[in-house]
């Protein structure tokens, strides 16, 4: 107890300063008081002392945002740091009815339907009449919705490789999707099928200057493969003939400068062989203009244990090495520019042979089942790490471009494609563990790596350019997580711009380690203090929502969000909308045959019309106008049995399309706790036969 007290005293010196000098409080009492806190609390001296350095007094803001993927949720969660208090959960994938994503309104219609196929900026092709899902880019195939993703790695979008705070992407590793996330107004306003990809993997990530946001195949897809055409096969196809008939696709979506939607019709695809790719990563710096992606199962494993096959998990594991995909895609650029592509499903795609024949694609050795590759901050190195190899392998892009240029091949693969030599290519090997998976750096030259298998993570020193005086790679510090962790983020850790403050670590299980509320777990985050020469554990926070994969870390302050939408605004076009109203003077309902369509305003406390009348089988289309611009005045319009549940921001301009097949009298009402009057906030929708 002596010990504590001497410890707790400085500390709550400390605290007690840091809380004077921000003139919140008076410090006179303050030191006993704490002591007496920490003590009845049961807390250490070093837990006290984690609580003072993750604490955001009430009001106050926290330094970094935590983009993490929400899993099969299909969402993203932005969490703070160092408080971890979760600020916001961006639907993305799955409707979710609070923000009114997927439940009518238009600009999250055509998030979930939008194709891409021809659109160039201003919004899907299908906007307000498709009611989401995949659908076939070539506009025959039947319409399948789909309701769910499994949104796995969050990009944020760069500028000269260091985030600029404009647009997220995200992808659905389900399917091969991909969301855009636009920071204006934290809302998705993209959800793109990408073609020819059955599911995804590599990705996403963003080239330095956001030009394209990369996104590879997981497992192949039979070629040219369509979602929503479907495809004949038979199993004697797939076990035998399956080296011919799936092949991988490395696509690099062409992103819109001024509006960061997605455009396929800028964008291009590297047809791979059919291992299974599997994480990826840009180039930057010393590596710009090339795409990193590892592979695992290059055996071609086809699975079939009831037809005397190998499991996949020891049929992927027969070799001693997979292969690191390296692409160059500004030399891919030229090649699509010189017409030497073929368009599949609406892209444009480059064939293996050409790939081959042009040099964009060239393999390298990697130790078998890889897992991440990740670029360090100068782009010089390119570090891979190896689930089933304690090691992790350090790639130099030097030592790559020369080895290319010399043609230094140990042979081809069985398509072709050149081999690079292992020790050509690598410029290094550190031990770190048992299981390591993801990598991330810091502003001191130093890695970090995940470490599945013995629940950890290393810290390891880069060598030069990082570390003149200490050349080689080595491990220096190691901190114990709980429990096995997968990916791990660092401040701006994958950018030019690393901040080597804080690392979170994202574990998929937590054992014991929290309240025990059935027997699905929550999953657990933990924030690591990175800025000194040990690792230091500071707090956990228990993740109550989808198995969250990658993240990423941003400073707060470059992210530039809308307190509210100027008015009339429409988040589809983020333009004023054309049915926006001034007032509500202006508000109207128009009929014809078969249709009624209504300029609706909305403000503390009506909406004005507050009685609209329709016939059976009426379509009615409701353009909703919030005509409040005061922060946080978000009103709600839900109608009882159709599915529509919108929710309006101050300023903001949206509308809703459904159809009424019952008569009966039907209460529109507002779902946002708006004002004192809030329960007032009602209307009538008369549907007459
Ligand atoms: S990877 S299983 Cu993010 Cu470790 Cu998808
Ligand atoms: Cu508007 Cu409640």
């Amino acid at each position: 107890m002596k010990r504590f007290l001497l410890v707790v005293v400085p500390l709550v010196l400390v605290a007690a300063a840091t809380i004077g000098a921000c003139g919140r409080r008076s410090t006179s009492g303050g030191q006993a008081q704490l002591l007496e806190i920490a003590q009845s609390r049961g807390l250490s001296p070093e837990d006290a002392a984690r609580a003072v350095k993750t604490f955001v007094a009430p009001g106050g803001r926290d330094e970094y945002m935590l983009f993490a993927s929400g899993g099969h949720s299909g969402q993203v969660h932005v969490i703070g740091l160092p408080s971890m208090r979760l600020l916001k959960t961006i639907a993305v994938f799955t409707p979710e009815p609070w923000q009114g994503y997927g439940y009518g309104a238009d600009w999250s219609e055509m998030s979930l339907a939008d194709t891409g196929a021809t659109n160039s900026g201003e919004g899907g092709p299908n906007a307000g009449t498709n009611g989401g899902g995949i659908i076939d880019p070539t506009g025959n195939g039947p319409k399948e919705p789909l309701r769910w993703g499994d949104s796995h790695h969050p990009a944020l979008s760069e500028t000269d490789g260091k985030y600029d705070g404009r647009w997220l992407y995200i992808n659905d590793r389900a399917h091969g999707r991909i969301g855009m996330v636009d920071l204006g107004d934290f809302r998705a306003k993209q959800v793109l099928q990408v073609p020819n990809l059955m599911t995804s993997h590599g990705g996403v990530f963003a080239t330095p200057n956001t030009q394209y946001v990369h996104i590879s195949s997981k497992v192949p897809a039979l070629k040219a493969w369509n979602a929503s055409q479907g495809q004949t096969v038979t199993l004697d196809d797939h076990l035998n003939r399956y080296a011919d008939i799936y092949r991988g696709y490395s696509t690099f979506i062409s992103v819109n400068p001024q509006t960061g939607r997605m455009d396929l019709s800028k964008s291009f695809q590297i047809e791979l062989p059919p291992y299974t790719q599997d994480l990826a990563d840009s180039g930057k710096g010393a590596s710009d203009g090339f795409a990193f992606i590892n592979s695992y199962n290059v055996e071609m494993s086809t699975g079939g244990i009831q037809q005397g096959r190998p499991p996949i998990e020891v049929g992927a594991s027969q070799l001693d090495f997979d292969y690191l995909h390296i692409i160059d895609w500004k030399k891919a650029e030229q090649v699509v520019a010189a017409g030497k592509f073929q368009e599949i499903n609406g892209i444009r795609v480059v064939s293996l042979e050409t790939a081959v024949a042009e040099g964009l694609l060239h393999l390298a050795p990697e130790p078998r089942s890889p897992h991440g590759v990740d670029v360090a901050p100068r782009g010089d190195y390119i570090t891979v790490a190896g689930k089933l190899d304690p090691h992790a392998t350090v790639y130099s892009i030097d030592l790559i471009k020369k080895a290319i240029a010399d043609k230094n091949f140990e042979g081809k693969d069985r398509y072709g494609v050149p081999i690079l030599k292992f020790d050509a290519v690598v410029a290094g090997k550190v031990e770190l563990g048992a299981g390591p998976l993801h990598t991330q750096y810091d502003n001191q030259g130093n890695a970090y790596t995940s470490l599945y298998l013995e629940s950890a993570i290393a810290k390891w020193t880069l060598g030069e350019p990082y570390h003149p005086a200490d050349k080689a790679f080595k491990l220096v510090d190691k901190v114990a997580i709980h429990y096995n962790v997968g990916h791990l983020a660092t401040t701006q850790g994958d950018t030019m711009d690393p901040q080597g403050k804080y690392l979170v670590s994202m574990n998929k299980w937590s054992i014991d380690r929290h309240s025990n509320v059935g027997p699905l777990h929550p999953q657990n985050f933990q924030l690591i203090d990175i800025s000194g020469a040990k690792m230091e554990l500071l707090a956990d926070m228990p993740i109550g929502f989808g198995e969250p994969h990658y993240a990423q870390i941003v400073k707060a302050d470059i992210l530039k969000a809308h307190n509210v939408y100027e008015p009339g605004v429409s988040p589809a076009t983020n333009q004023r909308s054309p049915n926006a109203i001034a007032s509500e003077k202006e508000a109207r309902i128009e009929r014809r045959p078969g249709v009624v369509e209504v300029w609706m305003n909305v403000v503390r406390s009506h909406f004005t019309p507050d009685i609209v009348t329709a016939k059976v089988g009426d379509k009615v289309i409701v353009h909703l106008t919030n005509a409040e611009q005061t922060p946080d005045a978000t009103h709600g319009f839900a109608v009882p049995t159709r599915n529509v549940m919108v929710s309006l921001d101050p300023g903001e301009t949206t509308t809703v399309e459904f159809t009424v097949d019952k008569p009966g009298t039907y209460s529109y009402y507002c779902t946002e706790f708006c004002s004192a009057l809030h329960l007032e906030m009602q209307g009538w929708l008369i549907v007459e036969r």
